[in-house]
């Protein structure tokens, strides 16, 4: 039987861009797997951490034995890995995220052996990401295992597969198909696999040792589906190779038996019926330790997803650990699985090459999760344009590949914002997905359903969900009044009030993903006085702390009762009333004030007490709803100060969007009169800016290096700001063209 070894502990790492001869001797630190370089340096912000190929080394002891094979497993090197066992070079691996195995029985030998790893996340053409809004980590930052087999075993050099795979048909008079492939490598006489499917207790209910050994057939009777979070009941497929009866090998699979589909109107159904999808999207990285993550935090994210109440996770924007998929397994989240086939377009042979590579290894080695309905192809590529024509054969190829592996589930796309609905880059997987952030970086918030309503309408046929949204929340800043951009705790928690809201009305959305579940590392972002993070969890990095919009959330999707007062974090206030919000999934709250009861409300999620009486100094404001109670401490001062106000938002703030790098410092924007800072929806509601405006953006497509605007597109952006939308297409603020539109919409009184 196969023999599995960790060998993640004591390995030098040489901090140096040498080569492979000079590694085997030079001196490093040691560390243990998982481990980045980047764990800091990644989060602090100016976009400088360090992208460049290093080494690991590490002296692995073992004794051969006769007629096994030997290789050697990673689960996952930043970005590029190579590969060298006692100064041989075995194998290169691109691709940052996934299992690859190399053999290496004929360079290892009995006793001391020296493994040699260059792990590369410099800037390249040739494996995404490149540009993406996240810290790209470098380092061997998952699990590395020696695995020891017979010299016939299953197959562990197909793309990091695990050998077996399982497809189970759940058939509409509630038995269930299911197929088991196996697959073995070098084939000899005598050979027997013997398939075994064991329930959740273990027992044995269904067996076969099939004439043609590399797959069976079996029928289940009465399968006890998987059934979301509510039930999601696994099984167990077993393959044992036997030789001349003897067994020498054994993969298995945990599966589950479930069916879905997804309709343009009733969204989501899962095992037939609707079931919505409403969940967050997750990085895979944590303060301080970058994508270097163990079980532990893999499980506490896990928990914290599984306290929200959501139902799916975006497992964004590339391959995460394969232990996550197996938590959204046995915890029964739908997942949305994707490559990071992202932003900017590269047009190489070998970038293609990459994003079926990825997409290949994707697939196979997660075949077998039943949490899996989704394969995303691509985010947000069309930022650089979408008339590429290599653009939209690349998509193609990922998506065709897509339906060739596996065709029991759906592809899918995270669509930019103002991709024009009807560009090829917008509808080619079987469902569709937008990334909108009306409220945040563009636009009202009521802007949002405004969109979604008019999309449903105009395109009935196709399945739409929102793959993101979302607003930055920063715990250091509050306010009374809170607005778009002032990074505050409570604009964030009023976003996704109004967010839960709207989806909660709209069945038909296949799914929505909050962006994100956690605060994560973006070393590129300077924003709202933070360096070097995307804000826009529901968590902090740390996960120590849940923003107040985690409860709104809560009371949407989670069936257990809670109550929650917003606002603990804005301690100190002028007030001698102040407003209280809390949230709630019961009907009834009561206010508490020092002790004494102030007020009951009746409601639906959210509670507003206006006018609640505070003393100088501290109090303490409780609520009991049911048979739970919260509790927070408000601290009244004399006179307001200024602490919880972001002051210099030019140091951050106000970013158009994370692309933005315009600045229009030099145009002037007088009061009353149009610029491009005005939404085109305002610009065209009058005859002369609208005709300006158009005249201007039909010379500017020309010369777009980004997307050129269509009509369509226009329409779809009307609560864009002009200024957005010439970023979109690429084309600068200092640009001459740009300056001329800006001084003519000047000229036109409001
Ligand atoms: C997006 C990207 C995501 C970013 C997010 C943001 O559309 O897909 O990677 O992090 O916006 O926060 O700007």
């Amino acid at each position: 039987m196969r023999q599995i070894t960790s060998i993640n502990a004591d390995w030098i790492f040489i901090k140096e861009n040498i080569s492979a001869d000079n590694a085997m001797t030079a001196n490093g630190d040691k560390v243990n797997i998982p481990h980045t370089w980047n764990n800091l340096d990644g989060q602090d912000g100016g976009g400088d951490y360090i992208r460049d190929k290093f080494w690991y080394r590490k002296e692995l002891n073992i004794e051969i034995k006769e007629n096994k094979k030997y290789f050697i497993e990673f689960e996952g090197v930043s970005c590029i890995a190579n590969v060298y066992v006692n100064n041989t070079h075995v194998g290169e691996h691109i691709g940052g995220f996934s299992t690859f195995r190399f053999d290496i029985t004929n360079q290892l030998k009995n006793g001391q052996n020296t493994i040699l790893v260059q792990a590369d996340n410099t800037v390249n053409q040739k494996t995404y990401p490149q540009v993406a809004d996240f810290t790209f980590f470098g380092g061997i930052y998952r699990n590395v295992n020696i695995i020891e087999v017979a010299d016939t075993h299953f197959d562990l050099e197909y793309c990091g597969a695990p050998g077996i795979q399982v497809t189970p048909v759940l058939n509409e008079n509630g038995t269930c198909d299911i197929n088991v492939k196996s697959f073995v490598s070098n084939i000899v006489n005598n050979l027997t696999v013997k398939y075994s499917i064991y329930d959740a207790e273990n027992n044995l209910v269904l067996e076969d040792t099939p004439s043609n050994m590399t797959e069976t057939n079996l029928t289940m009777e009465n399968p006890h589906l998987w059934n979301g979070i509510e039930d999601p009941y696994l099984y167990r497929a077993v393959a044992t190779l036997y030789l001349n009866d003897v067994a020498i090998d054994e993969v298995s699979a945990n599966f589950g038996v479930r069916s879905f589909e997804v309709d343009p109107n009733k969204g989501f159904i899962l095992n037939g019926k609707p079931y919505s999808l409403r969940g967050v999207s997750r990085h895979q990285d944590r303060e301080d330790m970058g994508w270097a993550l163990t079980t532990k935090e893999h499980d506490e994210d896990m928990e914290l997803i599984r306290e929200v109440g959501a139902n799916t996770i975006r497992l964004a924007h590339y391959q995460h650990d394969q232990y996550f998929y197996d938590l959204c397994d046995k915890y029964g989240m739908v997942v949305w699985a994707e490559i990071p086939f992202i932003s900017v377009f590269m047009n190489t042979e070998e970038a293609k090459q990459d994003t079926l590579n990825q997409m290949k290894e994707l697939i196979v080695q997660n075949y077998n999760h039943p949490s899996i309905c989704f394969w995303g192809v691509s985010n947000e590529i069309t930022m650089k344009g979408d008339k590429d024509e290599a653009l939209i054969e690349n998509l193609n190829a990922v998506n065709d590949l897509a339906h060739s592996l596996d065709k029991t589930r759906k592809t899918t796309v995270a669509n930019l914002c103002i991709l024009d609905p009807a560009s090829p880059a917008a509808t080619y997987p079987d469902i569709i997905a937008y990334n909108h952030y009306f409220g945040w970086y563009m636009g009202e918030l009521t802007q949002n359903e405004d969109w979604i309503d008019d999309y449903h309408r105009r395109f009935p046929d196709r399945c739409l969900g929102i793959s993101e949204y979302g607003a930055e929340g920063i715990l250091k800043w509050h306010s009374d009044d809170p607005k778009v951009k002032d990074y505050s705790e409570e604009y964030h928690a009023l976003y996704h009030e109004h967010m839960a809201k709207i989806f909660d009305e709209r069945p038909f959305l296949w799914a929505t993903y909050v962006w994100n579940m956690f605060d994560f590392a973006a070393d590129n972002r300077d924003e709202g006085g933070v360096q070097g993070r995307n804000n826009k969890g529901l968590i902090t990095y740390d996960r120590k702390i849940k923003k107040d919009a985690f409860y709104i959330y809560q009371a949407y999707w989670a069936t257990k009762p809670m109550v929650h007062i917003c606002g603990r974090r804005y301690v100190n206030r002028a007030h001698e009333a102040t407003t209280v919000k809390v949230y709630s999934n019961l009907n009834s709250v009561t206010l508490l004030v020092n002790g004494e009861e102030f007020k009951t409300l009746e409601g639906n999620k959210i509670f507003i007490f206006e006018n609640v009486p505070l003393a100088l100094g501290e109090n303490t404001i409780s609520v009991k709803a049911g048979d739970l109670t919260d509790e927070i401490k408000l601290n009244r001062i004399e006179e307001a100060t200024d602490e919880y106000v972001l002051k210099d938002t030019a140091a951050g703030g106000n970013v158009e969007n994370w692309i933005d790098i315009t600045t229009g410092n030099m145009l002037e924007f007088p009061e009353g009169y149009f610029s491009i800072k005005d939404t085109f929806g305002n610009i065209f509601e009058n005859e002369a800016a609208k005709e300006v405006a158009l005249k201007a953006l039909e010379e500017l497509n020309e010369n777009a290096e980004g997307i050129p605007m269509t009509e369509e597109m226009l329409d779809m952006a009307s609560t864009m700001t002009l200024m957005s939308i010439l970023n979109f297409m690429g084309i600068k603020c200092d640009n001459p063209q740009v300056a001329k539109l800006n001084e003519q919409l000047n000229k036109i009184q409001k």
